[in-house]
């Protein structure tokens, strides 16, 4: 099979047509031998990257780091974590990319940094440090919980005062209120763009401004700590600090066709349309929570059914949303979510017509697809079954919060193997060898015991495999301006199996079939909708196969 060609097109908006993959380095592909991802693996798979066609290559953090957080806890912004490889590697992969007209993306961690970070050690050494108030200090902390369990406060011999720390106390909080740090993250951004690459995503970009008053939080029931959410996200200063950051950093670099991605957990549409809306000049898209929050209870341990009806219902309301101002970034899946064919579709008998699906519908969409590395062969969750299984930070704390506060362990157990970010962490499927071609060493964390038969070898050559399906959905976005232009309809906020929606341009329409359930799926009034070419899919009819998926073009 022939590489698909990159999308190509440049100039304002360019992204709109292209598709991005993300690497999660520690997980794709080991070129030493020592059981972690490296730069070395990146490069030796740059093949697959620019045969399944995809445009733009974002790589979760490779700096310099204590690795309490794999990584996005960041000790030196300007170089390369030898687990990782070398800086002159990391200028080589720019240029190989460059050379196959790809692009990439670094990962930009500026809400705070590692607590080993220079600008934290001289911060911590003394009440009189030049960069005293480059992190948030007081003498006595609030009442707030960290994302990652426990208090966001920890006390500092050197300052004899607590900092803050929204996630690990070993990731203090930026103060972007002080002008001097604002300037330090600019400079940094300056040197990446400079090195040559093409964007970044920047990582919980909606925390960096807080409520400066720091006010105690509601406390929930059952919980320890005050949920510090409404003074932390998107907060007063925000909008301001990205406007600044366009004008100071990316204003520079007009010649350039860069891509900048907010990572905005938890925001809303509302808030969505201003960090995209061109005229304002903050970011080109947002990778906003609410459709891979859909089975979250009261919080995201607590684990709750499927619910198509509220999937369809968010989705179509950022495509509205975001329809006449600002664009949409789209994903299911990435480091920190469990895989979307075991949390959606069905990750047993219908894997590979659910992979599908759950593809179509995303991709289908408008807006900017994100595949992250395994989504494109369908990847499932890791049958965890007892603590010492998980690596992840966040993980392993709740795990313990969960059992200090009463909770029983095969309960705490479930919801974390459901839920855990470690299920996106696996090392990438690349065949049916013992650790699935991902290492010849002993890899950091296991390989999912299906990559027997989950992997890119099997999939290849295969053209009904999922892989061969997203490489047609790349293509068509690269080749049909209805699905990079169309508007976008829902045909049905009722069908209780059925996600239905239209993409309308001037030089024709999609209209998207989904069958989401493991039974067959009655079309009733939408059946009027099977006319036209079957670009995507093969069913036929009014009654659709169980997880069939298709796609007309009229
Ligand atoms: O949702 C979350 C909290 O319950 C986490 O999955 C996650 O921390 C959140 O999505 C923000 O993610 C980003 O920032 C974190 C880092 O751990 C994640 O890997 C990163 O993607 C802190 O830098």
């Amino acid at each position: 099979m022939t590489a698909i060609e990159p999308s190509g097109r440049t100039g304002p908006g360019w992204w709109r047509s292209a598709v991005v993959y993300q690497v999660y380095p520690r997980s794709f592909a080991d070129g030493n031998g020592d059981g972690v991802g490296d730069l070395r693996g990146i490069r030796e798979r740059l093949d697959h990257l620019e045969w399944l066609g995809v445009d733009v290559l974002w790589i979760s953090p490779v700096y310099p780091s204590p690795m309490a957080d794999n990584g996005y806890d960041v000790s030196d912004y300007l170089d390369v974590d030898p687990t990782y490889g070398t800086l002159a590697e990391l200028d080589a992969l720019i240029a190989e990319l460059h050379e196959r007209g790809m692009k990439l993306v670094m990962d930009l961690v500026a809400n705070h940094t590692s607590d080993e970070h220079p600008w934290f050690v001289e911060s911590s050494s003394s009440p009189e440090s030049p960069k005293r108030d480059w992190y948030w200090w007081r003498d006595e902390p609030n009442n707030w919980g960290s994302f990652f369990s426990g208090p966001a406060w920890t006390y500092s011999e050197g300052r004899a005062a607590y900092y803050l720390h929204l996630f690990t106390r070993k990731q203090p909080d930026l103060n972007w209120e002080n002008p001097e740090v604002r300037h330090a993250v600019y400079d940094v951004l300056r040197w990446w763009l400079d090195r040559g690459v093409d964007g970044f995503r920047m990582d919980v970009i909606n925390l960096i401004s807080k409520d400066p008053e720091l006010p105690e939080a509601p406390v929930m029931p059952g919980q320890r700590y005050g949920n510090m959410r409404a003074s932390v996200l998107d907060g007063p200063r925000v909008h301001e600090f990205l406007a600044e950051m366009h004008r100071e950093v990316f204003d520079r670099y007009d010649d350039r066709d860069l891509l900048l991605v907010g990572e905005t957990g938890e925001t809303t549409v509302e808030e969505g349309r201003k960090y995209t809306d061109p005229a304002r000049r903050e970011l080109d898209m947002v990778l906003h929570y609410e459709h891979v929050e859909i089975d979250h209870g009261t919080f995201k341990w607590d684990v709750r059914p499927f619910d198509l009806g509220r999937l369809r219902e968010r989705l179509a309301a950022w495509q509205t949303g975001l329809a006449d101002v600002g664009w949409n970034s789209l994903y299911w899946d990435n480091h920190d979510q469990p895989r979307v064919v075991s949390r959606y579709g069905d990750d047993g008998r219908w894997r590979t017509e659910s992979a599908k699906l759950l593809a179509t519908v995303l991709h289908l969409q408008r807006g900017t697809p994100f595949v992250y590395q395994g989504d494109e062969i369908g990847m499932t969750n890791y049958p965890f079954a007892s603590i010492d299984e998980f690596d992840d930070v966040e993980a392993v704390n709740y795990y313990h919060e969960a059992i200090a506060l009463g909770m029983e362990p095969e309960d705490v157990i479930r919801s974390l193997r459901a839920m855990s970010r470690d299920n996106g962490r696996t090392p990438m499927q690349w065949d049916d060898s013992p650790n699935a071609g991902f290492t010849t060493g002993r890899p950091w964390l296991a390989v999912n015991p299906n990559h027997t038969e989950v992997n890119v070898a099997a999939q290849r050559d295969d053209p009904d495999s999922v892989l061969s399906h997203y490489r047609r959905l790349i293509r068509l976005r690269h080749e049909d301006p209805a699905v990079v232009d169309g508007d976008f309809t829902l045909l049905t906020d009722s069908h209780p199996q059925v996600f239905a929606f239209r993409r309308r341009h001037e030089s024709g329409q999609l209209v998207v079939l989904a069958n989401f359930s493991g039974a067959e799926a009655d079309l009733g009034e939408l059946a009027g909708e099977c006319r036209g070419d079957l670009v995507i899919g093969s069913g036929h009819g009014s009654v659709m196969a169980p997880w069939e998926s298709r796609v007309y073009r009229r």
